[in-house]
């Protein structure tokens, strides 16, 4: 298998990403900014699909409408010269200081209403442009001290918000999904709906459920010492697995937005795993932020660094299933019995009765998952025999 990306590996950036200028809280910026229209290209030339966005990324905050028009006009047409997609818009609610407290959930109405108003906006550029997924990370959506913040209100109005945007979409007659991106902390010091089970218990409140889905990103869930491949997992099931976000995370700490892989490797190899098994379809979406002490040419190293290395899990993933002692192993581990619907057709709870079930032997029975776990480990380095 070719480890170089084509666009039908459908490998998505964000602007913001490549764009990166690698402020943090200790330093300045170690990197010049990136005109987006060569982001593209830059991206286009390595394989890439498309390019997804915030309102902000592309049109400096506070530009005029003609410099807008001008700007998104520019943009449009290194699009259609590259053939880049943009499958997915998003809005920068984060930011500007007047989102200190948050957009959707701040306590000042006025400015609640100015964050619908930047959100809608956006979603027209959003439905111009072609998208199909519109993702929403609330990053200011929380608090630093329950002092400050009621809680249970909160979820109201990031309610009537999803409910409000969804009515858009509506009445425009747009073909757009929303995307809830969970985060457990960072910018605020606790976010609503931190992680991947909290958004999708959330998501069943709302007028229109069917709209609303998930964009998880492996570091977030990760941050919260949640096992990410189990989340996805679920996500998928349920139906709710509309966008991705990949890149890399050591555990529990700040967010590191490593390239994906350089992180928990053997995690991004079972989450490539699920994803090809389950055949997931959407954008391989990376969202990750060049290591600062990188120049220009590290930022697109690093760039095709992901989409290899997506690429080499997959191939290592594929070698895995095929090998016939892992298919003798994983029968030994009895991997296929479990897709056994528990009851058989046409029985119920009445059938379950099993007087020769020896409980004692049952337990005493070994499980071979060492084995397994080895071999996993072995193809993704690349050990053959
Ligand atoms: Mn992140």
């Amino acid at each position: 298998m070719p480890v170089t990306p084509t666009p039908a590996d459908k490998f998505t950036f964000g602007l913001w990403t490549v764009g990166w200028q690698a402020r943090d809280p200790f330093g300045d910026a170690t990197r010049g900014a990136l005109d987006p229209v060569r982001s593209v290209n830059e991206l286009a030339k390595r394989g890439a699909y498309g390019v997804t966005f915030h309102d902000d990324d592309l049109i400096p905050f506070g530009s005029n409408d003609s410099d807008r028009a001008q700007i998104i006009q520019r943009f449009k047409k290194t699009l259609e010269e590259t053939g880049m997609k943009v499958p997915m818009m998003t809005t920068n609610l984060f930011s500007h200081p007047v989102f200190k407290d948050g957009a959707f959930t701040s306590n000042d109405r006025d400015i609640r209403r100015y964050a619908l108003r930047k959100v809608i906006r956006n979603l027209d550029l959003a439905a111009e442009m072609g998208a199909e997924t519109y993702v929403c990370w609330g990053g200011r959506e929380g608090s630093e001290s329950d002092a400050a913040k009621d809680a249970y209100v909160s979820h109201e109005r990031m309610r009537e918000a999803f409910n409000l945007l969804s009515q858009y979409v509506i009445d425009k007659g747009y073909k757009m999904k929303f995307a809830i991106e969970p985060k457990p902390n960072e910018p605020r010091g606790d976010i609503f709906l931190p992680t991947i089970g909290h958004a999708m218990a959330f998501i069943n409140t709302l007028d229109h459920p069917e709209m609303v889905g998930l964009n998880p990103e492996v570091g977030h869930e990760q941050m919260s010492n949640l096992n990410f491949v189990h989340g996805i997992a679920q996500a998928l099931w349920q139906g709710k697995l509309f966008h991705i976000d990949l890149n890399g995370q050591h555990g529990p700490k700040f967010d590191q937005d490593l390239v994906f892989g350089h992180g928990d490797v053997k995690s991004a190899f079972f989450l490539v795993d699920l994803l090809e098994h389950y055949k997931y379809s959407g954008p391989k979406h990376f969202d990750y932020k060049p290591a600062r002490t990188e120049d220009d040419a590290g930022v697109w190293q690093s760039a095709t660094s992901n989409m290899r290395t997506y690429l080499l899990l997959k191939e290592r993933a594929i070698a895995y299933r095929n090998d016939p002692r892992v298919i003798d192993a994983m029968k030994e581990s009895r991997i296929p019995e479990l897709e056994v619907p528990t009851l058989a057709k046409g029985e119920t709870w009445k059938d379950l009765a099993d007087p020769s079930f020896d409980v004692e032997s049952a337990g005493a029975r070994g499980m071979g998952y060492e084995k397994l776990n080895q071999l996993a480990l072995e193809h993704l380095m690349g050990v053959r025999a």
